[in-house]
């Protein structure tokens, strides 16, 4: 049975990490049989997750995952794609896993109302030894990186004002077909959904949530992509739990 290397659920989300959501949102899609073993980025050979391990091989990294199983496919996901398709869609999904990534963190870590309601839910879910200095310097850590990327705790408009035109342009890009690159969802999909759905469906609302929020179109999207692989999905029964 594959393995499934990444963090439990939290927050009612199957992942709070949308690159572990990604890769298994792919996993559910394609009906590919999997278990998940709790894990974390120092478990990993190169300190991110996800990472799967089937028949003792391990392959990091959600794209590397989602090639891995699509080079068996006889049918493949991106299979008609013309060259500028194909393009596009790599600019895409490189912009929105860095520009959306750190948006994401921001919301939770960065925003000083977002990390009031986030780190009394993180701690009780870290394990007791990444509670006290450990969180504090991966929080520092994750502050430096923030600046570096231009959202600081001091400026939650000018950061929120970054990842409103992120969505905004995400938004235009769909316009009003069912997926990001037509009638099929591709593998962009896998990980324009997650990161969408980090977003949208995290439990406590910031500004960046609530502009997502208007963008119907993307609501919708998020539905049918959540209806396509999520399906009777609870916390209650998340696997790994
Ligand atoms: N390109 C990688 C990115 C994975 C990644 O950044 N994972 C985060 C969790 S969301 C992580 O493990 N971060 C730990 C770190 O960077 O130290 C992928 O697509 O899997």
């Amino acid at each position: 049975m594959i393995e499934l290397h990444q963090f439990r659920p939290f927050w009612g989300l199957p992942n709070a990490s949308p690159f572990c959501m990604k890769a298994e949102t792919y996993l559910r899609f394609r009906r590919i049989p999997y278990r998940v073993v709790p894990s974390g980025p120092r478990k990993s050979p190169t300190g991110r997750i996800p990472f799967i391990v089937e028949d003792g091989r391990t392959i990091t990294d959600s794209e590397a995952i989602i090639a891995h199983f699509e080079s068996r496919q006889a049918a493949r996901l991106d299979d008609g794609l013309s060259e500028a398709g194909r393009a596009l869609a790599f600019f895409v999904r490189e912009l929105v896993e860095e520009r959306l990534y750190w948006q994401i963190t921001y919301m939770r870590w960065g925003d000083p109302a977002g990390w009031e309601v986030f780190r009394p839910d993180l701690v009780k879910y870290l394990p007791l030894g990444m509670r006290g200095p450990v969180l504090f310097l991966l929080r520092r850590m994750l502050l430096r990186q923030m600046r570096q990327h231009g959202l600081t705790p001091a400026d939650p408009q000018g950061a929120y004002a970054r990842g409103r035109a992120v969505l905004d342009a995400l938004a235009g890009l769909l316009g009003g077909k069912p997926f990001f690159l037509g009638a099929e969802p591709r593998s962009l999909d896998m990980s324009l959904y997650a990161f969408l759905a980090n977003i949208l469906d995290q439990p406590h609302g910031n500004p960046l949530q609530e502009h997502a929020r208007t963008l119907a179109n993307l609501v919708a999207y998020c539905a049918r992509m959540k209806a396509l692989c999520w399906q009777g999905w609870t916390m209650e029964h998340a696997p790994g739990k």
